[in-house]
């Protein structure tokens, strides 16, 4: 009987130190051991997660992987939490971001390019717009800057300024780029244009801006943040006058297939984006195919 107990107890104290072994093996095994094959996304409606999940996953035979929805605010919180104590993770990033600038980060390889080519961000109006404000459309469609100017506003909000205080501030300090937008355009009297948008970083630091700019020659503006499939579907039933975060030709793709016809595209405003799996300097992976175990 005793001898019975004794057993059982140094079984206990047996599997007490597999557990722990199998803990210890688990940080320092593959990167997928030690992520629990989890990559950080944002929003299930943006264009990075459909990506992510329909075409990269399965194009480099990563069923294991899932992406973990959220938003880009608990994306870049979850970031900010692993590498401060430099922790893997793996997050679905963009550029222009400012998490470039805060933290070293490199994007993994994608040598299928399966993420696309450089894209173009375009502004698009509601049908009509024209003819009910055409000085609203003309500065919109004239909206244009480098990946190097929404980088200097986001990092402005990052530091802790509200958008919209960045915005003008940034509005304020580069007449000679605004003035650009706004030739030609016609003072308002208060007339509201409603600007729909995404709370992803870049497309809040440009919305703010070209809010600002809006305002500066006269109108009130109402910004108005919604979810992906919304903002697209707001500004094709006219509920939205604009939105200049639309992503083109792949991120956007299908919300730009879904409501061809009932809008009208202003063009890019912005060249030079990307997309991709990014990952802290410190790991020692380097591309998308380093996922995938034998
Ligand atoms: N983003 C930022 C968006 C477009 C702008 C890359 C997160 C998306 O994936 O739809």
């Amino acid at each position: 009987m005793i001898k019975k107990v004794l057993g059982m107890a140094s079984a206990v104290t047996l599997t007490l130190g597999l557990a722990a072994c199998g803990g210890e093996e688990a940080s320092s095994g593959s990167v997928g051991e030690q992520l629990d094959y989890e990559i950080i996304g944002i929003d299930p409606g943006a264009g990075i997660m459909n990506l992510t999940i329909n075409n990269v996953l399965p194009g480099y035979g990563l069923d294991d992987w899932e992406v973990v929805e959220g938003s880009g605010a608990a994306m870049t919180a979850a970031l900010k939490k692993a590498y401060d104590r430099e922790d893997p993770i793996i997050i679905t990033g963009w550029s222009p971001h400012w998490k470039f600038n805060s933290f070293d980060l490199k994007y993994l390889e994608d040598p299928e390019g399966l993420y696309g080519e450089a894209e173009d961000v375009h502004t698009i109006a509601r049908l009509g717009l024209k003819e009910d404000h055409p000085d609203a459309h003309l500065l919109l469609d004239q909206f244009n800057w480098e990946p190097e100017h929404i980088e200097n506003v986001m990092n402005l909000i990052q530091e802790g300024a509200a958008p919209d205080e960045a915005a003008s501030q940034w509005v304020s300090e580069n007449e000679d780029i605004v003035s650009e937008w706004t030739e030609g355009v016609n003072e308002a009297s208060g007339e509201e244009i409603t600007l729909l948008y995404v709370a992803w970083d870049d497309v809040i630091a440009s919305t703010n801006v070209v809010a600002s700019a809006l305002e500066s020659v006269g109108y009130e503006v109402d910004l108005v943040q919604v979810d992906a499939g919304p903002m697209w579907a707001g500004v094709a039933d006219g509920s939205g006058d604009a939105i200049v975060g639309a992503w083109l030709p792949t991120t956007h793709a299908d919300y730009f297939a879904e409501y061809e016809g009932n809008f009208e595209d202003l063009g890019s405003n912005l060249h030079g984006t990307k997309l991709g799996l990014v990952v802290p300097e410190y790991m020692d992976i380097d591309s998308i195919e380093d996922l995938k175990e034998e």
